[in-house]
Parts: structure tokens; C-alpha cells; sequence
């Protein structure tokens, strides 16, 4: 017998721990998108999910706590796929994970960056997570392996899209999907709050990391593998025209702006059956 898996394999409550590498992860996952497909079909097919989207292991004590912070408004279809295909793809990681839908109150101009501000709080008041994925809502996996955990340094997950030829598209590109720690994040003083519309916010994140005297870490390019839902601008996130002026100051502004000075109000806090849905008024551009 293999005498090292004997060595700290049961936690406090005597379950054992999860083995180190999931023996139910696979390769390749085939994604594709159905019409028809409902949230009561979802809820069926996971029924060890519990309410607000939370699970854990049945049959052993999980090794890592992962959040998703998802922000989000009027994408309920992308929504619903992300979920049909991430709930399983956790479940064989053998995580303790938790699902939070960041909800954007009102009309107003979209904002990404403060919206994971507020999931980072959000989350972190419920439960000791030790790593957070931040996750668009029309990206989904397409390989088992890529691991819903943390690394040593920011990880940037989503780095062969499709709509990108599944290649990085530049180096410093930290969009889409990425997992840091709360140390990490904290580091960093999160991410912005100020880029409203569309784009400039994951650079800015991506040029924090390094301020705050960090590196970027990614899977392999097979395993970092993502589809993203296709999809046109929506109303309401407007190409950003401040980015590039932006971008120029975020050694200046890092420290002044990000979670140290995130304000917003929660509207409602809802523990849905496959996710924890945050709807929150994040106010307007000074
Ligand atoms: C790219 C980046 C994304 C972000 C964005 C610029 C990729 C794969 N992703 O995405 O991370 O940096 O550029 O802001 O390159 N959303 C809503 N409702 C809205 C608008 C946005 O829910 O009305 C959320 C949703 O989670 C979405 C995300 O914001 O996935 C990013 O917006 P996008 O998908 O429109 O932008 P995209 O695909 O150009
Ligand atoms: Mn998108």
C-alpha cells in the first residue's frame, strides 16, 4: 500500500480529507448550448447543491473554499448555461464552493470592477473562502483540469477563448475569468470602482497586480480553455472613451480607489437554489 496517503488524511470532524488530485476529473469538456434548457433541469441534475448555490463534498472534507463572483445584469440565458456547466465541473474538483451573482441595480452604466468589489465583501462576510474566481457570465470552461483554486500569485484563467483563436491575446490581458486569494486582493486594494462601460477595467486590474508587487500565473493553454456565449454589446455598457486616459494614472490612483473606498448598498440578498443572488445599487459616475 501507498503508506503516504495515510499522513493527514483525516480533518478535525474525522472525515477524510479529499485526495489531493480529484480521481473524477477528466479532460475535454464538450460545450454546447440548447435551447429549452431550465433551472429546475439544473437544479435535478444537482442535487447535492444546496440553498444559495453552496456545496461541499459528501464523502470527504474538501481541501479548498472557492467562491464565483459573477457580475451580472439581464444575461438570465448566459446565466443559466454558466450554471448548467460550472455546478457539475465543481462538483468533480471536490471543492467547498459557494455561487454569488452580482446583480447591478437600475439602468444605469454597467460596472464590472465595482461589482466584484462588492462580491468580494459580499462573500467574504458568509464564509472563510480562500480563493475567489472572478467570472463573466458568458465564459464557460472547457477542460476539467483547469482547477477552480488559487495560486501562489493572481491567476489568470481565461486565457484560450475561442473568440480569441484559444491564444492569450496579449500578454498583460487579465479579462474574462481570474482567481486570487483574499491576500491577493487585498494587496491589490481590489479593483478599480471607477471604470463605468465597457472596457479598460481588466488592465487596470492586470497593471495593479504588478503595482502591488505581484506576478500574473496561468494554466497551459490546453487547460485553460473557454467558450464565451456569443453575444452583441448590451445597452447600457457603452465602450468606456476615458479608458486609455485612465489606464495612464492607475499608479496614481490604486491606493485612493479600489476596496478601501467601494461604497454601495445592498437591495437584496436572495439564497436561490443554485446561486446567491446580491442585487446592489452601486450609485453613479462622480
Ligand atoms: C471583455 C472581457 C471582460 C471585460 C470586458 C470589458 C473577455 C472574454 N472578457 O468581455 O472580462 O473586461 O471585456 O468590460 O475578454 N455584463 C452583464 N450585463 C451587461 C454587461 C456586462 O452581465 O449588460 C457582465 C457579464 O458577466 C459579462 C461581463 O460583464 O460577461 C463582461 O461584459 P461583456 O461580456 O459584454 O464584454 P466582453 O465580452 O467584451
Ligand atoms: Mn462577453
Amino acid at each position: 500500500a501507498n503508506l503516504s496517503y495515510l499522513v493527514n488524511v483525516h480533518s478535525k470532524d474525522d472525515i477524510p480529507y479529499c485526495p489531493k488530485k480529484s480521481r473524477l476529473i477528466g479532460g475535454p469538456i464538450h460545450v454546447s448550448f440548447r435551447s429549452g434548457l431550465t433551472l429546475a433541469q439544473i437544479e435535478r441534475k444537482n442535487p447535492l447543491v444546496v440553498r444559495g448555490g453552496r456545496y461541499r463534498p459528501p464523502d470527504c472534507e474538501a481541501r479548498h473554499r472557492t467562491a464565483i463572483i459573477i457580475p451580472h445584469r439581464n444575461r438570465e440565458n448566459h446565466l443559466k448555461f454558466l450554471l448548467y456547466y460550472l455546478h457539475p465541473f465543481l462538483q468533480r474538483q471536490q471543492l467547498n464552493y459557494g455561487i454569488y451573482v452580482i446583480h447591478q441595480a437600475g439602468n444605469y452604466t454597467f460596472n464590472r470592477a465595482k461589482l466584484m468589489n462588492v462580491g468580494f465583501r459580499e462573500a467574504m462576510r458568509e464564509e472563510d473562502w480562500d480563493c475567489l474566481f472572478f467570472h463573466d457570465v458568458d465564459l464557460i470552461p472547457e477542460d476539467d483540469r483547469n482547477t477552480y483554486t488559487c495560486d501562489q500569485n493572481p491567476k489568470h484563467a481565461a486565457i484560450a477563448m475561442d473568440k480569441f483563436g484559444y491564444k492569450l491575446p496579449y500578454k498583460m490581458y487579465f479579462g474574462g475569468v481570474s482567481a486570487l486569494t483574499p491576500l491577493h486582493y487585498l494587496k491589490m486594494n481590489g479593483f478599480p470602482n471607477n471604470y463605468w462601460g465597457w472596457g479598460g477595467e481588466d488592465d487596470d486590474i492586470g497593471i495593479r497586480v504588478s503595482l502591488a508587487g505581484m506576478t500574473i500565473t496561468r494554466p497551459s493553454l490546453k487547460v485553460g480553455r473557454y467558450k464565451m456565449i456569443k453575444h452583441k454589446h448590451d445597452q447600457g455598457n457603452e465602450v468606456n472613451p476615458k479608458r486609455f486616459n485612465m489606464l495612464a494614472k492607475t499608479r496614481q490612483t490604486w491606493k485612493l480607489d479600489g476596496m478601501n473606498s467601494v461604497d454601495y448598498e445592498v437591495v437584496s440578498r436572495e439564497y436561490l437554489p443554485l446561486y446567491t443572488n446580491i442585487t446592489v445599487n452601486i450609485g453613479t459616475e462622480a
